[in-house]
């Protein structure tokens, strides 16, 4: 055991400690506070608030959250015991001081090492989700997607195909599903954020970096996307949608859409005056969800 300081504890003058409200007041204040707590917070199990996503990524960060949150419920809950507990047992019992200790060596290192080893399992586990939303394997669909003030260009350079919109004309980024989508995010003038809230997935959009990533979609459908960085006037218009088709719409859709001189003249200008030029919208007849 470690030797522990004591101090002498003076006696104050009586305060009235038998005065205390007691009984089913005070039990009451105990059960309602903490249920009202937990009502009022909207906890969704076992999802905790967030939705499983529409690619293979979204499902790992959505499980990565579920224990993040049952290790945040374990955690609080034990913090929470502790301190019932230390409100209970050490309660004032009458008016002396207590007995004064500090310095316990063994619960410093203790409450200064756990903390570190949740910070270091928090951050193994991220790291190895972040990893595999990242990877790059071979095999996949090529989207260079363009973020500028205040629109998506989305280039499909095997294909020479290229969708422009910009605020009022929302363009449409159409992929094939359960198929690995590259993508190589740039900027053309500010910092935007390409957000897709299904795919739980958000990357900085910023300018003179190549962004890399892949998505693989697991359901069609259409999803909203967004800039989440505030980036001028129209930010609150920087809208797009992603179009998850079957793998035959999609190549019918870039048979379609397939625009040589376009693809090529929207590589080298960048800005908002190609967005008259170029389909904004899905164009294609079939596979419409
Ligand atoms: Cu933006």
């Amino acid at each position: 055991m470690t030797k522990v300081l004591t101090v002498d504890t003076p006696a104050l003058p009586p305060q009235g400690a038998a005065n205390r409200p007691r009984g089913w007041r005070r039990f009451r204040r105990f059960v309602a506070l903490p249920l009202a707590a937990l009502a009022l917070s909207g906890c969704t199990l076992p999802k905790f608030g967030v939705t499983k996503g529409d690619t293979t990524s979204s499902v790992s960060v959505f499980h990565l959250w579920q224990w993040f949150s049952v290790g945040a419920a374990i955690i609080g809950a034990f913090v929470l015991v502790l301190i019932v507990w230390a409100v209970l047992r050490y309660r004032r019992k009458g008016d002396n001081i207590p007995e004064q200790t500090q310095y316990h060596l063994p619960l410093e290192v203790i409450y200064t090492v756990v903390p570190l080893l949740i910070v270091f399992v928090l951050f193994a586990a991220t790291m190895v989700v972040e990893n595999k939303e990242v990877a790059n394997p071979t095999n996949n669909v090529a989207v260079n997607v363009n973020a500028f003030q205040w629109g998506w260009k989305f280039s499909y350079p095997a294909s020479d195909v290229v969708v422009v919109g910009e605020t009022t004309q929302t363009p449409t980024m159409v992929i094939p599903v359960n198929t690995n989508i590259h993508v190589q995010l740039t900027s053309t003038d500010v910092v935007h954020g390409f957000y897709v809230k299904d795919f739980n997935f958000s990357r900085f959009a910023l300018p003179g970096v190549n962004n890399v990533f892949t998505l693989r979609p697991t359901q069609t459908g259409v999803f909203f996307g967004q800039c989440t960085q505030l980036c001028g006037l129209y930010h609150s218009l920087m809208f797009f949608k992603v179009r998850v088709v079957s793998q035959s719409d999609f190549k019918n859709w870039l048979a379609k859409n397939r625009n040589v001189a376009l693809y090529n003249a929207s590589t080298k200008i960048t800005d908002q005056q190609l967005s008259t030029l170029v389909a904004t919208k899905y164009t294609g007849t079939i596979g419409e969800h």
